[in-house]
């Protein structure tokens, strides 16, 4: 018997930069993601500060879903999507993130992928920035660690949600806002980067500025929030968090309590100021041991305490041990890296494949905030065979999805409150981590490859097919 709600939001999700290329057409400015180059598994991507020549920059074209994007839908239709999740790419509507007036052609742009999504039965899933700020901002502010950034932001916000009344409903602030407890985060999110070049995993780590950024980033995401609930009545608003369930590697005491520091900084940091409205009891020490002073106003504690989140949505894609001794963290993951679980085996590019995880994580969630809850990625990155007659048999990406429907359902039987199954990169793109093609999540496979080349023709993996039925049955026949 199935445990969904009847309204269960099936779909997918995409982030802009990844997806739609197009980098500098129509009047786009160039964001943190297009000054990105690409990398691989064993070499990490690059961020410049000019556009070099001669090198690939993956998010420029992307998979091109700036032309695609009616075929696209289309074929997230014949699936029976109810739900599709991607990003609006802020410097299509103010390329600099300054300027005071938006940029037509950007809008316009949006306007019909969502009348297309709309007309297909498909609700749009909206994140407002996934890893992708005005590149400009860097420059000028480095990034959200300045608090002007909060009001380029708003008026973003403000122009957007303007725009799509009666076109977007579901709408979420800041995809894996907690990248910003962790060094990586500083390049993909909170734009802490000013004048670096190099690779993205070598930035020199300044905590003070990550957490006054994020700082910025709260409270941008709770006057989005309040802006929604006092004007757009229709609207309804959720955070977005990365979340990696932490497990002690032994039952050693010393292991607990590492493994609940690290679900403290890492899972509920932020997601507690987006939820609860407040910072946790922990934030303090946790700031002092870390030699941070935030920079904050007396009416701080009010904006985020009106501005909290109306559902929790978070990524899913594998769980880590800590231990309080060994610290060979050689299991990797998208943000953080861990030591390796011997009970679980591990996706080509070594993240642990974990189903049982996102029911821990779904019940963690639930246990703590009570409020609906939506997994908007999960997925895993696999590099596909193309066969002689074109088909592509994906079982080990069925097999993934499979497992972790089942701990959905699980979770929903626990009492969770589950609004929807977005996995990730349900069309191929490009890896956020690596800047590849080659790992890829799709039901859709697209023919581009990581030297370029392929005709962006799309086509069918086996998955696409199990998905529709997956659909079609409410998550009951999953074979
Ligand atoms: C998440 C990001 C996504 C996405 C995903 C998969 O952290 O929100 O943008 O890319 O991870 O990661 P990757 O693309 O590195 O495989």
């Amino acid at each position: 018997m199935t445990t969904l709600r009847k309204d269960f939001l099936w779909g997918g999700a995409v982030a802009a930069n990844q997806i739609e290329g197009a980098w500098d057409a129509d009047g786009k400015g160039p964001s943190v993601a297009d000054m990105c180059t690409a990398g691989n598994a064993d070499t990490p991507k690059r961020v410049t500060t000019v556009i070099e020549p001669g090198v690939r920059y993956p998010s420029h074209e992307a998979v091109d879903f700036y032309h695609h994007y009616e075929e696209d839908i289309a074929l997230l239709a014949e699936m029976g999507f109810k739900v599709f999740r991607t990003s609006i790419n802020w410097t299509r509507i103010f390329p600099t993130g300054m300027e005071t007036v938006p940029n037509e052609a950007g809008l316009a742009f949006y306007d019909r992928v969502f009348d297309c999504l709309n007309r297909h039965g498909i609700e749009p899933l909206i994140t407002l920035s996934h890893y992708e700020m005005p590149y400009a901002l860097v420059e000028s502010y480095n990034g959200w660690e300045s608090r002007a950034v909060i009001d380029h932001f708003m008026r973003y916000v403000k122009t957007v949600f303007d725009r799509y009344q009666g076109k977007v409903k579901y709408w979420l602030t800041f995809n894996e806002i907690n990248a910003g407890t962790m060094p990586m985060g500083a390049v993909l999110s909170t734009g802490t980067i000013r004048g670096y070049t190099g690779p993205v995993t070598a930035v020199p780590d300044d905590p003070g500025s990550r957490y006054q950024a994020l700082h910025h980033m709260f409270l941008a995401s709770a006057e989005a929030v309040s802006l929604a609930h006092a004007h757009y009545p229709d609207y309804r608003v959720g955070n977005m968090i990365c979340f990696v369930p932490a497990y002690p590697m032994t039952c050693d005491p010393a292991d607990i309590l590492a493994a609940e520091e690290q679900m403290r900084e890492f899972n509920w940091y932020a997601a507690d100021v987006q939820v609860r409205g407040e910072y946790p009891a922990f934030a303090e020490k946790l700031l002092r041991d870390k030699g941070v002073v935030l920079r904050t106003e007396p009416e701080d504690a009010e904006i985020l305490k009106s501005g909290t989140v109306d559902f929790f949505t978070f990524s899913y894609y594998m769980s880590t041990c800590v231990s309080a001794k060994a610290d060979d963290k050689t299991a990797a993951g998208n943000l953080i890296r861990g030591e390796k679980n011997p009970y679980l085996s591990a996706s080509d590019w070594g993240w642990q494949i974990d189903p049982m995880g996102l029911k821990y994580s779904l019940d963690a969630i639930t246990d703590r905030y009570r409020i609906p809850v939506m997994v908007v990625e999960n997925g895993l990155g696999a590099r596909d065979v193309v066969e002689a007659d074109g088909s592509i048999r994906d079982e080990a990406r069925i097999a993934y999805l499979r497992a972790h429907i089942e701990a959905i359902k699980d979770a929903a039987a626990d009492g969770a409150d589950i609004l929807g199954y977005t996995p990730w990169g349900c069309i191929d793109l490009v890896s956020a981590s690596t800047g590849e093609m080659a790992k890829r999540y799709g039901f859709i496979y697209v023919n581009k490859q990581d030297d370029g080349s392929g005709d962006m023709s799309r086509s069918k993996k086996a998955s696409f097919d199990w998905y529709k039925k997956v659909i079609a049955s409410n998550g009951e026949d999953l074979d």
